[in-house]
């Protein structure tokens, strides 16, 4: 069992060390293994791909683009139950995604002077959706969902199969690429996905934008690529997964001890954090996690996060959201006997969760929020992922000989006082030109 932390015996800089997030692995040698991964993609473009596979999955990805053959081969293996429950998901996510459409706004600033702001869907976008231990079709509805709303013409998906056959992709991922009408399915992963994503190879055309979660070459990879301005733009930074409980004595020790583990055996780097003013309950949380524990199949991937949980003791509530808003979780869940009073004072969170039936599962599957968030502190000042983010926003201005005549003055003058005189002539040439016409 993870000792208690007792916050208000602790010095400021031991309060800052018990929030510290874990230093992101290795960064050199990490570094410079995805610098040469993309660097192959770019120079060997789908024979690369090819070989990266059978290197690093141990599969023959050849050809690189799911058939409709196999697709629907694969699709007439969904359980009946679960194609009903990603019918429930895509409908909710796509409700709360739906009342997110930006509108294009026009004001006329001064007389004659009109400024509009539009957004465009972003034409050509990836989805990168992680294999692995876990396949997520659950994600493949939080950025397929708003990139099918927005419009984007092109929505590529790429995702590493399962073994032994390459064309072995999920049935509930390929469904739920079905709902979000996902036809341009690629079975590659890892960092190469990523890099024939940005930069495009024979087979795969490039993309404007990536998002989606993935492991630290996928990550890495990610950032390179956002780096060059001949690469993508990406979603958001990310770092391993987080969630923190705030609970006092009324919460129910069982379903705090379930969220816990909820996170956890997402993997061995998973964070989890439960603040309370309530020695009693973390004692009894404690117990419960252990006896849930056993009995999870991801047991070993979560007691491997466990043991890097803290549990924080406050003196009061007060504190535990000050904590709580010191650490800036991705997903927070309160279940204390004031839930409401407290929502308003969280500051950092990306997702909060409240009360005692609200589980973070609801807001990773079902309820219509997106699980893609900001992690690592980033939440501070990155949202979570929206419909917004399938946009780009751009301005629109049209002047008419009033508007130039009401504001090209100003824009003289403060031309004249930036030392850019081009600037100042741009007007000044105009304003002499309505002047000649007043007089013919
Ligand atoms: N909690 C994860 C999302 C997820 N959970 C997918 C289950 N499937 C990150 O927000
Ligand atoms: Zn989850």
């Amino acid at each position: 069992m993870v000792g208690v932390i007792n916050w208000a015996q602790l010095s400021t800089s031991e309060q800052q060390a018990a929030l510290a997030r874990p230093e992101l692995a290795d960064s050199a040698s990490l570094t410079g293994q995805v610098r040469s991964i993309i660097t192959a993609v770019r120079q060997q473009g789908d024979e690369a791909l090819v070989a990266y596979s059978q290197q690093f999955d141990g599969l023959d990805a050849n050809p690189l683009r799911l058939s409709p053959e196999t697709k629907l081969a694969q699709l007439n293996r969904l359980l009946p139950e679960r194609k009903a429950a990603i019918e429930l998901a895509y409908d909710n996510i796509r409700k709360f995604h739906a009342a997110q459409l930006p509108r294009d706004i026009e004001v006329e600033t001064s007389v004659g002077v009109v400024c509009q702001l539009k957004s465009r869907a972003i034409a050509a976008v990836g989805l990168y959706i992680p294999g692995g231990s876990a396949p997520l079709p659950s994600t493949v509805l939080m950025l397929g969902v708003p990139a099918q709303l927005a419009g984007c013409s092109r929505i590529v998906l790429v995702t590493p199969p399962g073994k032994p056959d390459a064309g072995d992709i999920a049935p509930e991922i390929l469904y739920a690429a079905e709902l979000c009408g996902i036809s341009e399915i690629y079975t590659i992963g890892g960092a190469q996905a990523i890099a024939a994503l940005a930069y495009g190879t024979e087979t795969i055309a490039k993309v404007d934008k990536i998002f989606g979660p993935g492991n630290r070459y996928v990550t890495e990879a990610k950032q390179q690529v956002s780096q060059d301005a001949k690469g993508a733009m990406i979603d958001m930074p990310a770092g391993p997964s987080e969630v923190l409980v705030l609970a006092d004595n009324s919460a129910n020790p069982a379903f705090v001890a379930a969220d816990l583990l909820s996170q956890a055996e997402h993997g061995p780097d998973s964070q989890v954090i439960l603040v309370s003013d309530s020695a009693d309950l973390i004692n009894t949380v404690q117990i419960e996690v252990t006896k849930q524990l056993a009995q999870l199949p991801r047991k070993a991937i979560a007691e491997a996060a466990l043991s890097h949980s803290r549990y924080i003791l406050t003196a009061d509530l007060a504190q535990a959201v000050a904590v709580t808003n010191a650490y800036a979780p991705e997903h927070l869940i309160v279940q204390t006997a004031c839930d409401d009073d407290l929502t308003e004072q969280f500051t950092s969170a990306a997702s909060i969760f409240v009360g005692k039936w609200t589980p973070e599962s609801a807001g990773d599957y079902a309820s219509g929020t997106n699980h893609v968030l900001p992690t690592y502190g980033y939440s501070k000042t990155v949202s979570s992922l929206s419909l917004t983010d399938f946009y780009r926003r751009y301005t629109v201005q049209k002047l008419s000989a009033d508007g130039i005549r009401n504001i090209g003055p100003a824009i003289e003058v403060l031309a004249t006082a930036e030392g850019l005189q081009a600037h100042a002539n741009a007007v000044t040439l105009r304003l002499a030109a309505l002047t000649d016409q007043a007089k013919d």
